[in-house]
C-alpha cells in the first residue's frame, strides 16, 4: 500500500508445492491450459538456458548470462502481458523474450554477437537487451508516459536487477513515474547479488519494494520463485496501470543458481550453504511440478514428452542461428556512433580493403 513500508513477501505456492490460502483462490480461477502454460514455458526456458551454457563452453557463442533459478519470475510476469505492452529487458531476460514472441534462433544470435538478435519480429514490442545497468528504467517510464499521452491502452515494463536500484537512473525513473502517474511496471528480480556484491552492501533498506514509499507509489514484494504469485502480482499491476492507477514496482525475490555470466565464478563469493538451500529447496520449476502432479495435471510421461519437444525446438533454434550468413566485418562499425569519428572511418576503410569478411 502507498506510504507503507512493504516488507511482506506474497507467496501462493510453498516450496513443497502446496497452495497457500491466497494461492488457492487464484488457482481456482485459472483455466487448466494456463496452469500448464506456466510449466511448459519454465521448462523450455530452463532447457534453453542449460544448452546456451554448453554452447558457450564449446566456443559456439561468446559470453552468456545464465538465468537458471529465475524462470518463475520471468515466465510468470511475461505471461501477464499482452502484445500491446512494451518490454525493456536487461541482459538476463531470455525467458521474458521467449514468452513475448522472440524466436529462439534470434536469442542465440544475440549471444553470438549478431545484430539480428536485437530486432524483435513485427508486432513484438520488445527492446534489445540493455547492458548498461538501469538505463532501461527511465526509457520505460518515458514509453509509458507516451502511451498515456496517446491514450493507448498499454503498459511499459522495465526489467532490472537488485544492483540497478543503486543507480541514479532507477531513482529518476521512480520519481518521474510517481509524479506523472504513468502506466509503468518496474519489475526487479532481486537475485541477491550485483555480480559479487550482496544486496546488503547495495541497499540500506531491507527490501526493494519499500523504496517506492519515497515516490508515493505501490511496491509489492513477491516470492519470485513462485510462478503463480508472480503472475498474479503482475496481472494486478497491469490492470491497475491500464485503468489509470499509475505505476507499481514488483520485487521478485529470487536467486540465480549459476554464475553472473559464463565469465564469472560465483563460488568465489557465495556461501555454499546459501546456494544449496536455493537450489535444493526453493527451485521454482520443481515447486510448480510438485503442485501440478498433486493436482493430477501432469504425469511423468507428460514431462518426458514436453522435454523432448523443447529439445527439438532448441535444436532447431541452434541450427537456424548457426546457418545464418556470416556478417561482413564492417558490421562492427554499425549501430555504435550516429557519426563516426576519423579513426573509425579510417579503420572501416581498412577493413573494407581487407575484404570485410569474418568467420
Ligand atoms: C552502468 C553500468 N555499470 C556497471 C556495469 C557492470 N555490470 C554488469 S552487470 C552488473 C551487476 C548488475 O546486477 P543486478 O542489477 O543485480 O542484475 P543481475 O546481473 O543480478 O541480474 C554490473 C555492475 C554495467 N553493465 N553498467
Ligand atoms: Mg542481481
Amino acid at each position: 500500500m502507498i506510504g507503507q513500508l512493504n516488507k511482506e513477501m506474497v507467496q501462493y505456492v510453498t516450496p513443497e508445492g502446496h497452495l497457500t490460502e491466497q494461492g488457492r483462490s487464484c488457482w481456482q480461477a485459472l483455466p487448466e491450459e494456463s496452469k500448464l502454460q506456466f510449466y511448459r514455458w519454465m521448462t523450455l526456458v530452463r532447457l534453453f538456458d542449460r544448452r546456451a551454457v554448453l554452447l558457450q563452453r564449446q566456443g559456439r557463442i561468446g559470453t552468456y548470462a545464465p538465468l537458471e533459478g529465475q524462470e518463475a519470475a520471468q515466465v510468470g510476469s511475461a505471461l501477464a502481458l499482452t502484445q500491446a505492452d512494451w518490454i525493456f529487458p536487461s541482459y538476463r531476460e531470455h525467458g521474458v523474450a521467449m514468452v513475448a514472441g522472440m524466436p529462439l534462433s534470434q536469442i542465440f544470435l544475440y549471444w553470438m554477437g549478431r545484430v539480428e538478435g536485437c530486432e524483435a519480429p513485427e508486432g513484438v514490442r520488445l527492446m534489445p537487451p540493455y547492458v548498461p545497468i538501469a538505463t532501461q528504467i527511465p526509457q520505460a517510464v518515458g514509453a509509458a508516459w507516451a502511451a498515456k499521452l496517446k491514450g493507448e491502452e498499454s503498459v511499459a515494463v522495465a526489467y532490472f536487477g537488485d544492483g540497478a536500484t543503486s543507480e541514479g537512473d532507477f531513482h529518476e525513473g521512480c520519481n518521474f513515474a510517481g509524479v506523472f502517474q504513468v502506466p509503468v511496471i518496474l519489475f526487479c528480480q532481486n537475485n541477491g547479488y550485483a555480480i559479487s556484491v550482496p544486496f546488503s552492501r547495495q541497499s540500506a533498506t531491507e527490501t526493494v519494494a519499500e523504496k517506492t514509499a519515497a515516490y508515493a507509489f505501490e511496491g509489492v514484494r513477491v516470492d519470485g520463485n513462485d510462478v503463480l504469485a508472480v503472475y498474479d502480482a503482475m496481472r494486478q499491476a497491469v490492470s491497475k496501470a491500464k485503468t489509470g492507477g499509475g505505476p507499481t514496482l514488483i520485487e521478485a525475490v529470487t536467486y540465480r543458481k549459476g554464475s553472473h555470466t559464463t565469465a564469472d565464478d560465483a563460488k568465489r563469493y557465495r556461501p555454499e550453504a546459501e546456494v544449496k538451500e536455493w537450489v535444493e529447496q526453493k527451485d521454482p520449476l520443481q515447486r510448480y511440478v510438485r503442485l501440478l502432479k498433486a493436482e493430477g495435471l501432469l504425469s511423468d510421461a507428460d514431462e518426458l514428452a514436453w522435454e523432448a519437444e523443447c529439445k527439438e525446438r532448441i535444436d532447431l533454434g541452434i541450427r537456424e542461428a548457426e546457418s545464418a550468413t556470416p556478417p561482413p566485418a564492417t558490421h562492427m562499425f554499425e549501430h555504435v556512433y550516429a557519426q563516426m569519428g576519423s579513426n573509425e572511418r579510417r579503420q572501416r576503410q581498412q577493413c573494407e580493403q581487407g575484404g570485410g569478411q569474418v568467420g
